[in-house]
């Protein structure tokens, strides 16, 4: 299926072309049949000859329903511009023509209607100048007569090669469902419509509202009138919620995947087109079938900051338009380029930042997201709209491979600095060392820490060994070499001397982390900490001191000061009456 939304002046025949075309009525009002004038949106689909399912979106051309007429094109990749043969090109041709320039609507078809009524040669020819000069480019043109039926042929091949000529749709896309329509449906309770651009929805998904951030089950789906368990885009699609009501949810709302879209009432935008040098403060952002209140903050020279007044789910190179609504005028077209900009406090803030801008143009760009963010998670990023497509440094964690490099080197210095002013500690908090270097996720901290460095109990240190004196480290290998496989074991005295450990050596081994004083004369290997958190926190909880030597194959010279450290470092707790648990 294709959709194809109509443009064009009021009462040049849009709908008297869709009712030829498809024996459907779109005009869905008594309101609009008794006025002969369409008001809101109108849908109506066919089959043309190749077999090929066409969906219309028709609009209004009164300029009082402008809006309505941006709801439906707004979603819609395709138009058919509707020109009466004996009224010529009027003020909505225009203004519906540089909507669609501002959505950057590129897929069309030029109707000459009326034209039983007049030559529509000249009509012909000033549509096609004034479409050439857009997003449209050269498009093909058709003359019909909606009352007689003549052209309609010619038309249906047109609409053929329309759209064997669109783009494939991203059915593996995330889906983005603007809402373009909601009521309510006897026994089945709230409905949907909207026009699916990308993705594809199945009966039992469950989607997000954008705007109340609910979350829904599609309960059922129709498409063409008929009921089906799946749609893939581009379809006009009906959704039957479950978990919403339709005062919930509404035109300008939207069905999201969830988790895949970053909502936002901040965006920095280009403008596009002849963007006004005067541009008001206070503008309507039409995007999709939503119209918001933004206010307009002016940045570069065709870039600026838009303050909406509630939040929508945008992605960087979105196009949109900003439209004065006191005067009936599209004021521009507006391609995204940061859904999450960075706020302008400081003096010369706007300044750089239109610098910045100045050198996007709205397509994804990983690289210099990374260069910008500098660290940023995977998740964030696709919720932008910016494929991630890079290795993570720690987590879903992505860096700028620069900035990483730096972060490395800082990790060094303040490691070195720490152990400089803290002679007497092992190490330096894994917390304390996320704070100096500003991260805001601890795994980016072990990512960081590299050999020598390393993190033991909480704290980067050298890894002991290869920065002792020779004789130390020998004497710590042996240690390693006779009890690496009973951790718990600690040398006896005497023992310790024939290891080649007297105080000073224990002292220098115990500061560089390469073994940990239990108590004079009782030392470890420093994994053991962590080990014995992991032996007792398989034992049944609480557990006594006697089972925990036990479990740790150990004796009570170890198992009494082991259990105090753990204590106090807050791995275990001690119950008042002496047993204890683990903390997890
Ligand atoms: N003679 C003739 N009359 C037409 C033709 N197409 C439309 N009309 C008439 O023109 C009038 C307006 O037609 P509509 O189809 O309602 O026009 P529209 O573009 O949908 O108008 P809005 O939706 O209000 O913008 C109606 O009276 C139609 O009968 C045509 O090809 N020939
Ligand atoms: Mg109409």
């Amino acid at each position: 299926m294709f959709v194809v939304a109509t443009a064009g002046h009021v009462d040049h025949g849009k709908s008297t072309l869709v009712r030829a075309l498809t024996g459907m009525e779109p005009d869905r009002w008594a309101e609009e049949r008794r006025r002969g004038m369409t008001i809101d949106l109108g849908f109506a689909w066919t089959t043309l000859p190749s077999g090929a399912t066409i969906a219309f979106v028709d609009v209004p051309g009164h300029e009082r329903f402008v809006p309505n007429m941006l709801a439906g094109v707004g979603p819609v990749p395709a138009a058919l511009i509707v020109v009466a043969a004996d009224e010529g090109w009027m003020p909505q041709s225009a203004e519906h023509l540089a909507a669609l320039d501002a959505l950057g609507v590129a897929y069309g078809l030029l109707a000459v209607t009326r034209a039983d009524l007049a030559d529509p040669g000249p009509a012909t020819a000033q549509a096609r100048a004034e479409i050439a000069a857009t997003s449209l480019g050269a498009v093909e043109a058709v003359a019909v007569s909606g009352l007689t039926g003549a052209g309609l042929p010619d038309l249906r091949a047109a609409l053929e090669r329309l759209a064997a000529g669109l783009p494939a749709p991203a059915v593996d896309d995330p889906v983005r469902l603007w809402v373009d329509r909601s009521f309510t449906v006897r026994g089945s309770g709230t409905v949907v419509t909207g026009t699916l651009g990308a993705g594809q929805l199945r009966v039992g998904d469950e989607l997000e509202v954008a705007g109340t951030q609910e979350t829904v089950r599609v309960r059922g789906l129709h498409s063409l009138g008929e009921a089906r368990p799946d749609v893939a885009a581009a379809a006009r699609v009906a959704v039957n919620l479950r978990g919403t009501s339709r005062d919930r949810i509404g035109r300008g709302d939207a069905l999201l995947t969830p988790g895949r879209f970053h909502r936002t009432d901040l965006v920095d935008v280009r403008l596009t087109g002849d963007p006004a040098a005067d541009l008001p403060a206070a503008l309507t952002l039409h995007v999709g079938s939503a119209a918001v209140p933004v206010r307009v903050r002016p940045l570069g020279a065709d870039t600026v900051r838009l303050r909406l007044a509630r939040p929508l789910p945008l992605l960087v190179g979105d196009r949109a338009l900003l439209r004065d609504p006191g005067r009936h005028h599209v004021a521009g077209g507006v391609r995204v380029l940061d859904v999450a900009p960075p706020p302008l406090a400081r003096r010369g803030a706007a300044a750089a930042r239109a610098q910045v801008l100045a050198d996007l143009d709205g397509r994804p760009d990983l690289a210099g997201e990374l260069r910008r963010r500098r660290l940023v998670r995977a998740g964030t990023l696709i919720r932008m709209g910016v494929p991630a497509h890079a290795e993570p440094v720690a987590g879903d964690w992505l860096a700028d491979p620069a900035h990483w490099r730096r972060l490395g080197d800082q990790v060094t210095e303040e490691v070195t600095r720490y152990a400089r002013e803290h002679p007497l500690e092992p190490g330096m908090p894994v917390e304390v060392l996320r704070q100096r270097l500003a991260l805001p996720d601890r795994v980016l901290v072990e990512a960081l820490i590299r050999p020598p460095l390393r993190v033991h109990a909480g704290r980067v240190g050298a890894a002991g060994v290869a920065d002792l004196p020779e004789p130390v480290a020998r004497a710590v290998q042996r240690v390693r070499d006779e009890y690496g496989d009973r951790p718990f074991r600690a040398p006896e005295a005497d023992h310790l001397v024939d290891l080649g450990l007297g105080p000073r050596e224990i002292g220098a081994a115990v500061r560089a982390g390469a073994l940990l004083r239990l108590a004079d004369n009782v030392v470890l290997l420093p994994d053991a900490l962590d080990d014995a958190v992991r032996v007792l926190a398989g034992l049944p909880q609480p557990f006594t001191l006697s089972a925990a030597r036990q479990a740790l194959d150990t004796t009570r010279r170890v198992a009494v000061p082991l259990l105090e450290l753990l204590d106090r470092r807050g791995a275990t707790r001690r119950l008042p009456d002496d047993a204890r648990i683990v903390v997890t």
